[in-house]
């Protein structure tokens, strides 16, 4: 009798076989488990939860933008912070905000990466601007002779130097929110020395935004300071705060705690302004808190230049031109501004609205909105911030 004659012996040649089926099988079992719970969950796993719709109605998934590391490159030029670039989705969700005209032009969310930079941590101040001025000699475009053949409406002997003041109705005065003239008044004498008109100045408003600085000034601004205005793109990220696809720079609620995190407009624009977060007008910078990344006043206060030309078109084109997980790098704006509502007027870019936005009109300190501004206009409620690249 030999050994695989033995039942002892069969068996021993069965049991091995047995086993390496039931190993194959749940090795095979795994794979397909594995392959299929890739192909319905993989998305998810390597791009996070969720899909995201764009305004246009395509649908796609949403990937977990990644964000560079916060170590800045060195010690920080004053008053500003290291802001270190990364992905983010920019614009603002339909779903996230739904039913509102303000983001009619910022809805076609996007991938986008932006080098790191630095940035002030404030809006440009009037005693900054005033040591700009008094080292310079610069006199900003809304203290200068208007130029006769940009308003051939006026005589040339009543054309002088003006800006734009806001003005609130009279009581019982009934105005169409459509037309911004209503609430828009083209002051003689206005400017940033003198914010509301001629008897105003600045004293005493040294640390308050300046304002009255058409794009030009900005510019010229920036250049003294051996910096630059941030692209519409670094602003938003900045702005963010490293937070993702959030509303505001603080999170998904307007209030927080009952607090109003911005300065905005409270009550019915442009009639009734309660003024719950303590401010009428423009505020002293930083009297809000800042977001993670120690900007202040990203959302209200004072509008911010950027330095994009402005065209709806070209925003809403370049998101529907990329594979939506490829994010478009350091984008600076189309070559030529166009405004559909104004085709004779080219604008550049505002950011992060101002003390006069409302919940019922323009609310544009949600931090994806975007605004617009004629290169050489100024108002009471827009200023700017710089930038200035590592080295
Ligand atoms: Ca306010
Ligand atoms: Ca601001």
């Amino acid at each position: 009798m030999n050994a695989a004659s033995h039942p002892e012996s069969a068996n021993q040649g069965i049991r091995p076989a047995i086993f390496w089926i039931a190993v194959g099988s749940m090795f095979v079992l795994i794979f397909v488990s594995a392959s299929v719970a890739l192909s319905l969950y993989g998305d998810a796993l390597f791009y996070g939860p969720g899909r995201m719709r764009r305004a246009s109605g395509k649908e796609f998934e949403y990937r977990q933008p990644k964000l560079n590391p916060t170590t800045p490159p060195g010690p920080a030029p004053e008053g500003m912070v290291w802001i270190p670039g990364g992905e983010f989705w920019m614009g603002v969700e339909v779903e996230k905000y739904p039913g509102s005209n303000d983001i009619f032009d910022a809805s076609e969310v996007h991938l986008v990466y932006v080098d790191g930079f630095w940035m002030d941590k404030t809006e440009v101040t009037n005693a900054e601007f005033a040591r700009f001025v008094a080292a310079t000699g610069y006199v900003t475009v809304a203290e200068k002779q208007p130029d006769p053949k940009e308003f051939p409406d006026v005589k040339p002997d009543a054309l002088k130097p003006f800006s734009i003041v806001f003005r609130q109705p009279q009581p019982g005065e009934m105005i169409d929110l459509r037309d911004y003239r209503s609430w828009w008044d083209p002051k003689v004498g206005a400017s940033w020395k003198h914010p509301d008109g001629p008897g105003s100045n600045i004293k005493g408003r040294e640390n308050f935004p300046v304002v009255h600085i058409c794009y030009h000034d900005a510019v010229a601004y920036c250049r003294w300071a051996k910096k630059r205005l941030p692209t519409e793109a670094e602003w938003e990220f900045a702005g963010r705060g490293g937070l993702d696809r959030k509303l505001y720079p603080w999170g998904d609620e307007l209030k927080v705690d009952g607090k109003w995190m911005a300065n905005a407009w409270q009550g019915e624009f442009p009639y009734t302004n309660t003024k719950e977060d303590g401010f009428d007008g423009a505020a002293p910078v930083a009297s809000f808190p800042p977001n993670a990344y120690g900007l202040y006043d990203m959302s209200g206060n004072v509008w911010e230049w950027c330095a994009d030309w402005y065209r709806k078109d070209h925003y809403i084109q370049r998101c529907r031109d990329v594979d939506p997980h490829t994010a478009i790098r350091n984008p600076t704006g189309p070559d030529s501004g166009f405004d559909l509502e104004e085709p004779g007027l080219p604008k550049r870019v505002q950011r992060g609205g101002s003390f006069l936005c409302a919940e019922n009109f323009c609310t544009r300190y949600v931090i994806g909105t975007r605004g617009k501004g004629e290169i050489t206009s100024a108002q009471n409620h827009c200023g700017f911030r710089c930038v200035k690249d590592a080295k």
